[in-house]
């Protein structure tokens, strides 16, 4: 355990001059609400909690945490799904919420300015008002920060048309732990000049340095969407199918899978029925664009394709109340799952074409443990979330057997050539799986690169690396 100072009155006095009373909480209400994020039901009370608003307040933050050894964790959010914003030492939360303002957005090249506190859906619903899209949806967008989506590298359904956050971002403002401002990228939708700092402060967990101003692209917003849900008999036909699906040249916008357990929940959470919501599996498949009939065709090739790899039922979804109806449902999946028992929730990620070997030994792991598990996620991405179900076991059982099962979980992924997470982070609840996927020489460049950022190694300590 690294050495941290405990924050003592006069830290707290030096915070409260820097930030004002109001934005230093120690209220025990408040470091309840801070002391956790969506992952599990973690809990670490930080010492205090501080709202800057300002580069130059995170800076002062920092400089004071550098000098005085105090761990600091950066937050968004707070909807992470690996403990990335759970301080885990105590110390300082850095709240980022009141970088809450969409700078810019800029209709002739396409690009906007935010400060990482904005709320993800409300950055969507700005840009598209101007005819603009901006498709990073993870599930959360509702209430996650677009810097908790940088630190996250966070993705969503439509990153299988679209990329995830990562391919959006052009530049970035960023404070070091050691107070000094960071300008990393440039305003240009390419850029050969040197090591891209900016996509490496991207999925870095909130270790690297606290992100302030982001520069992001922007698309034009297609005009058209359709959806088409497909019923499956079997979990693996669905998983099958999903492969077929682009081999006739079609990129779908989302190709979304779910089990029957997985909509089940959503169903009982939200008081509303899904079509199809019987089937033993569905995929969601959406296509979108700007010339109608050029969108029929799509469909017509994908329900085609699903098909013949024997899906039974095609219901197609194309007036906007119907189609964020199955949107609602299908996000409101994770928190349903949260709902009804303690569970783990793991973010696997194979080529498409090893899907039913993935959902298949998942299965027949869960099954040897004894484990309920719960399966849904970006299937067109090779992207499964799987969840284990806690229900009424033993919590000593449990402990043991939901390591046991993850670990195997993951080492199949990898066999299949995938990775741990395609998503959600490594952060806290991930970090002791890491080597299973990443080569020992990879992880010790990692820790050099973390102590060139970080030399007191004060930033969000106690994530990413194993212990
Ligand atoms: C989802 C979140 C859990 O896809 O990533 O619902
Ligand atoms: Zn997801």
């Amino acid at each position: 355990v690294p050495a941290f100072q405990i924050i003592t009155t006069r830290h707290l006095e030096e915070l409260r001059s820097i930030l004002g009373n109001e934005n230093v909480l120690t209220d025990q209400p408040a470091l309840e609400i801070y002391g956790r994020d969506e992952t599990e039901d973690l809990f670490f009370p930080p010492e205090v909690i501080v709202r800057p608003s300002t580069a130059d307040e995170v800076s002062a933050v920092l400089r004071v945490a550098s000098r005085e050894r105090i761990a600091v964790t950066p937050r968004g959010g707070g909807t992470g799904l690996s403990g990335g914003a759970l301080p885990i030492y105590g110390g300082i939360v850095l709240a980022m919420e009141r970088f809450n303002r969409i700078l810019e957005i800029d209709e002739v090249n396409f690009q906007a300015v935010v400060e990482p506190g904005v709320i993800t859906e409300t950055f969507q619903r700005a840009v598209e008002e101007k005819g603009l899209y901006y498709p990073p949806d993870p599930a959360s967008r509702g209430s996650s920060h677009i810097g908790g989506n940088l630190a996250e590298c966070a993705g969503g359904p439509h990153a299988v048309k679209y990329g995830v956050t990562r391919d959006y971002v052009l530049a970035l403002e960023a404070v070091l732990p050691s107070g000094k401002p960071l300008h990393v990228g440039a305003r240009v939708l390419k850029n050969a000049t040197g090591y891209s700092l900016a996509h490496l402060l991207i999925g870095s967990e909130g270790t690297l340095a606290v992100i302030t101003k982001i520069f992001l692209r922007l698309l034009p917003l297609p005009r058209h969407r359709k959806v088409l849900l497909a019923a499956f008999p079997s979990v693996e036909k669905a998983m099958t199918a999903v492969a077929s699906v682009f081999r006739g040249g079609v990129t779908p916008a989302t190709c979304e899978f779910l089990e029957r357990a997985a909509v089940e929940v959503a169903e009982q959470r939200l008081g509303k029925k899904f079509p199809n919501g019987q089937a033993a599996a569905q995929l969601i498949i959406e296509v979108d664009g700007d010339h109608e009939p050029a969108l029929a065709e799509e469909i017509q090739a994908v329900a085609q394709a699903v098909e013949e790899q024997g899906a039974t039922d095609l219901l197609l979804a194309e007036d906007p109340p119907k189609i964020r109806e199955v949107w609602d449902l299908r996000r409101g999946i994770g928190e349903a799952v949260k709902a009804i028992s303690a569970y783990k929730e793991e973010d696997t990620v194979v080529p498409r074409s090893r899907l039913p070997e993935l959902i298949a030994g998942v299965k027949q792991i869960c099954a040897h443990h004894k484990i309920r598990s719960i399966c849904y996620g970006h299937a067109g991405d090779g992207n499964v979330h799987v969840n284990l179900l806690k229900a009424d076991m033993d919590q000593n059982l449990w402990a043991r057997s939901s390591e046991e099962a993850v670990g195997e979980i993951f080492r199949l992924t990898v066999s299949l050539g995938g990775t741990l997470s395609g998503e959600h982070g490594i952060g806290y609840v991930q970090r002791g799986f890491l080597p299973i996927a990443v080569h020992e020489e990879s992880i010790r460049l990692m820790t050099e690169i973390k102590r060139v950022f970080d030399p007191a190694g004060i930033l969000n300590p106690g994530k990413v690396f194993p212990p």
